[in-house]
């Protein structure tokens, strides 16, 4: 009797425990991927590339959810759900970073880069490794630098073609404080407002301008509330890819390999698109109503004169050895 109920004991001790492996080892993984653009942006086809390949190569095991256009969360707020564990994925501009990690402010200082090519180089590089690893402390873990792209002024009242030409306009900005120096120091009032809210701000003139890359000012349709573009390319605005790191460390290794190959496959994809298309958008601006000014070399030269000493009001904040190493790595790229 007593062997009887003894080897039932190890009999059902052993079909739970069968159980137990079966179901863990079939247990799915829902990455909520959160982001602020519409699904009309190259930011959405990255998210649906790496949604294809993690899933594909998983089996299924890792499945992927997208929420575009803030319907889930704005950046700020992406941000604190990676840090908690109750969102999986984001891909956010450096400015909801630099409230957290101050060496992020370093991203977001006024002309770094003249091409696309600089700044990938550059953040693909050794200085986008360091700043991955300082989000760590956070709890998001980096996965590959995105693609935002240069950040152009628009506004409602005239074209912005010299400094003086921002006197007494407000500005959206993200809540970035170098940003909002940067647009201090030419002469304008910042406003920092959620990116969801853009569009009805703008609308409803509580701002006169924003500035954006051309494909967030396209697929958000500012065009229908925004008269003049100038393509100033003021700001480079990296789009750095996270994980949170409590989901990581539930990964198995081949897994974690699989996201973060997946991310990587997924930037070169939206960098593509974003560079075929900047023209392409640019026309159809036109044709739908903006007033669109270049800038001559002269021109964009006043506008770097008078924000070239932002970065000193940050110094200390960044931490003078980053920032200097940052700058200096800044200024190589480009020459290989
Ligand atoms: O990362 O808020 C903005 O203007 C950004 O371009 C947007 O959050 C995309």
């Amino acid at each position: 009797m007593f062997l009887k109920s003894r080897k039932l004991r190890i009999f059902f001790a052993t079909v739970s425990l069968l159980l137990l492996v079966v179901s863990s080892a079939c247990a799915k993984t829902e990455l909520v991927f959160s982001h602020v653009l519409p699904p009309e942006h190259p930011y959405q086809a990255a998210c649906e590339k790496m949604k294809e390949i993690v899933e594909e190569k998983t089996n299924g095991e890792i499945t992927i959810t997208i929420h575009a256009s803030a319907s889930l969360a704005e950046e700020p707020e992406a941000v604190e759900g990676l840090k908690m564990g109750t969102i999986g994925l984001t891909t956010v501009s450096a400015a909801p970073l630099t409230g957290f990690v101050k060496e992020y402010m370093a991203c977001d200082l006024p002309f770094l880069f003249k091409t696309p090519q600089e700044a990938y180089e550059f953040y693909d590089g050794e200085i986008g490794v360091e700043l991955f690893k300082l989000t760590e402390k956070i709890g998001l873990v980096g996965l590959a630098w995105w693609d935002n792209g240069f950040r152009n002024f628009t506004n409602n009242v005239r074209p912005l073609m010299k400094p003086a030409d921002f006197k007494g306009l407000k500005i959206r900005l993200m809540n970035s404080p170098v940003h909002m120096a940067s647009v201090r120091a030419l002469g304008g009032n910042p406003v920092p407002i959620d990116f969801g809210e853009l569009y009805t701000a703008l609308q409803q003139g509580v701002v006169d301008g924003q500035e954006n890359p051309v494909a967030n000012i396209y697929t958000s349709r500012f065009q229908e509330v925004q008269k003049y573009l100038t393509m100033s390319r003021h700001f480079y605005d990296p789009s750095p890819t996270f994980i949170s790191a409590k989901i990581w460390k539930k990964l198995t290794p081949e897994q974690q390999q699989i996201v973060k190959e997946a991310a990587i496959v997924a930037r070169d994809h939206m960098r593509k698109i974003t560079n075929d298309q900047e023209a392409g958008l640019i026309e159809k601006l036109k044709q739908e109503g903006m007033e669109v000014a270049f800038l001559t070399p002269e021109e964009a030269g006043a506008f770097q004169e008078a924000t070239k000493d932002v970065w000193k009001d940050f110094e200390s904040q960044i931490g003078k050895e980053f920032l200097t190493k940052y700058l200096d790595a800044a200024s190589k790229v480009g020459k290989k």
